[in-house]
């Protein structure tokens, strides 16, 4: 199992908006609604646009009947103004082998909007790219051959190609258990991906004993590119915890900057998380406990950045920091 990691917590350059409590939840839904969590974030054409997961139809012991892709706009990134249908479903994927698509995240690249998501199929977990510029019609450009998630798509093309972080699950190779590292490819039209390396494995994190994947899509500054990531931590001890029979997971949100030119070289990386579950509230309560996942990170003008996150799988949440302080983190100056 490896080292437990007891006590941990969010760095004091972090703010949650409302204390913790949600941005977006079941109630602010028009339709069949459960959980609404691990949103993707982004600004377009000056609105502020959030894609979210939904689940529904839950059967009272683990699993949800549904699960669809919603979407909601707002003009300030507080008050979202969620739209009658969802953005995107099974049924939009017209592959009969689609069983579900969720975890969305959003990049504009070129003022058209980017869309990575999950597909999971009757041959396994597929990491989906595709386009939109009207948020009603969407087209696939590209699926990875399983088993591959939490994609993020960097927001330009760096030395003249598009660039992705990734998470592939490789289990047969890593003796059937969770021990998945972030990964990073390259493409020159968002269709054809290669030049794989892998960017960060979980022995890199301090903090995490069993896997970890990228969060929201990177944002450049002046330093590197600023990545949240999600990092999970296992421990058997931990008791049945929210509305699942075992739960011994907790994700917590970790940070890294990556260089300019080359972002393959991670040049710092805070060693603790930036945000770890705290209170009864992040700890005790939900479908599951002690789940902080990011999917949103925005660089507002004055300095202050949006930190969207999925809490417990359950509802969708926020908090502030200032970059500077973010990146001041990473190259270890605070
Ligand atoms: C991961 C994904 C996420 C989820 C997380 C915590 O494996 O399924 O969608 O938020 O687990 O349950």
């Amino acid at each position: 199992m490896g080292k437990m990691f007891p006590e941990l917590k969010s760095s004091p350059v972090i703010t949650r908006y409302r204390g913790g409590k949600p941005v977006l939840s079941k109630k602010n839904i028009p339709y069949d609604a459960e959980c609404i969590f691990n949103a993707g974030v982004t600004k377009f054409r000056g609105k502020y646009v959030m894609v979210f997961r939904n689940d529904s139809q839950f059967n009272g012991i683990s699993r949800f009947g549904k699960c669809v892709i919603g979407i909601a706009f707002s003009e300030d990134g507080i008050h979202w103004d969620v739209q009658d249908k969802p953005f995107l479903t099974v049924e939009d994927m017209n592959d009969p082998d689609v069983k579900r698509v969720y975890d969305p995240r959003l990049t504009v690249i070129d003022d058209r909007c980017y869309l990575c998501f999950a597909v999971d199929t009757n041959h396994g977990v597929r990491g989906g790219v595709a386009v939109t510029d009207d948020f009603k019609t969407v087209e696939v450009l590209s699926l990875t051959v399983p088993d591959n998630r939490n994609m993020v798509l960097f927001p330009e093309k760096v030395d003249g190609k598009y660039v992705r972080l990734e998470r592939p699950f490789p289990v047969y190779s890593r003796g059937g258990k969770d021990r998945f590292d972030i990964w990073m490819s390259k493409s020159p039209d968002l269709r054809y991906w290669g030049e794989a390396e892998l960017l960060l494995g979980v022995e890199h994190v301090p903090y995490a004993n069993d896997k970890i994947g990228p969060g929201a899509p990177p944002i450049k500054t002046k330093e590197g590119w600023l990545v949240l990531f999600h990092t999970v931590d296992k421990d058997t001890e931990r008791e049945k915890n929210g509305w699942e029979p075992k739960w011994q997971k907790r994700y917590c949100v970790g940070v890294m900057l990556l260089d300019l030119e080359n972002p393959s070289k991670v040049i710092g990386m805070y060693k603790e998380p930036l945000i770890a579950p705290e209170g009864d509230y992040e700890e005790n309560e939900g479908f599951r406990t002690n789940v902080i996942f990011p999917g949103g990170l925005i660089a507002e003008e004055d300095g202050t950045a949006k930190i969207y996150y999925g809490l417990n799988d359950t509802v969708e949440c926020m908090a502030t920091a200032k970059v500077q302080d973010l990146v001041d983190l990473c190259l270890g100056r605070l």
